[in-house]
């Protein structure tokens, strides 16, 4: 990559590939035509992020979030089937202070390319507890350490579970420090103490969903937007979205973008070898050759 030649030629190289144009280097008959287009394609994919971490650490929660949110192609290890080098970006999903086990995968990963994220940082309470936290992981492993809370920005609560949050919420309920208090029902402080009868199975069955949709801080933090009247306090949509503000998934997009530069680094030096390994076959050798070697087409 030393050379204003290669340099020039990289750049040729990359907008040929970029405009899905690498075939058009070559005759339409040329044996080597399939081979440049596959290599075009592949140079061209969406930016492919893939999440790792200790197990528990919201992995897959995160990936989803991140395609629904960031349309960004993002798999967590409950969904992997092809081979892991696909990836361009790894992300490092931290649950709290890194352990061995951490420092052990992220030793495995490409430094230049991975960014280690605490996770959950909702479960933390305060959002300036979780901005702690992560401060102390970032200082202890020398990087950036961006706090998020990936299941808030997956929240789609249903029309019926608005109603019912919105039922609880004027009747002055809030969450209770217990989280088995919000499954059996008492959760009141308001003058109505809705909650204070055994609920049925139906309501229950709602509270049960709630947790495992949202989470207690998501349920807490619902009621007291409901209650305060807001915006979010409208529709179960607008609820969702002011959910999804809070989870700070878009601390995620700085540390992206600034990685771009080395994703397209790395796959250059991909097609680099691909068009090698094409030249290598025979096929158009010399325009193939000229081409990686000398300043343009
Ligand atoms: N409160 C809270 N819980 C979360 C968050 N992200 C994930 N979880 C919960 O953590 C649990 C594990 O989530 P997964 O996404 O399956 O985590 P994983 O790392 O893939 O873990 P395993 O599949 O268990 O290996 C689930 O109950 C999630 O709902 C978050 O941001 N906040
Ligand atoms: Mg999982």
């Amino acid at each position: 990559m030393g050379d204003a030649a290669t340099i020039e030629s990289t750049g040729v190289l990359a907008r040929m590939a970029e405009a899905g144009r690498l075939g058009d280097l070559v005759a339409p008959t040329s044996a080597a035509r399939a081979d440049l287009e596959a290599a075009g394609r592949r140079y061209a994919r969406p930016l492919h992020v893939e999440i790792c971490g200790r197990p528990g650490t919201g992995r897959d929660t995160l990936a989803r979030a991140m395609r629904e949110r960031l349309a960004v192609s993002a798999i967590g290890p409950g969904e992997s089937t092809g081979p892991a080098a696909d990836a361009d970006l790894w992300i490092h999903l931290l649950g709290g202070p890194p352990r061995r086990a951490d420092h052990d995968l992220l030793s495995s990963l490409p430094a230049d390319r991975t960014i280690v994220v605490l996770g959950k940082a909702d479960t933390h309470g305060e959002p300036s507890v979780a901005a702690a936290v992560a401060a102390d992981c970032a200082r202890s492993l020398g990087v950036e350490v961006p706090a998020v809370s990936p299941l808030l920005a997956c929240s789609d609560l249903a029309d019926e579970e608005f109603v019912y949050l919105r039922r609880l919420a004027a009747a002055g309920a809030k969450m209770p420090p217990m989280t088995g208090r919000f499954l059996t029902g008492t959760l009141a402080e308001g003058p109505d103490r809705p909650g204070s009868e055994p609920s049925g199975g139906d309501e229950r069955a709602l509270r049960t969903g709630l947790l495992r949709r949202i989470d207690r801080f998501g349920i807490a933090t619902a009621l007291r937007l409901i209650a305060a009247g807001g915006p979010a306090g409208g529709s179960a949509g607008a609820l969702n979205r002011a959910l999804h503000e809070l989870s700070r998934l878009d601390r995620l997009v700085p540390p992206i973008r600034g990685r771009v530069e080395r994703v397209r680094f790395w796959r250059l030096a991909e097609l680099r070898a691909a068009l090698e390994l094409t030249a290598a076959r025979g096929h158009d050798r010399e325009t193939i050759e000229h081409l990686l070697r000398a300043g343009g087409v």
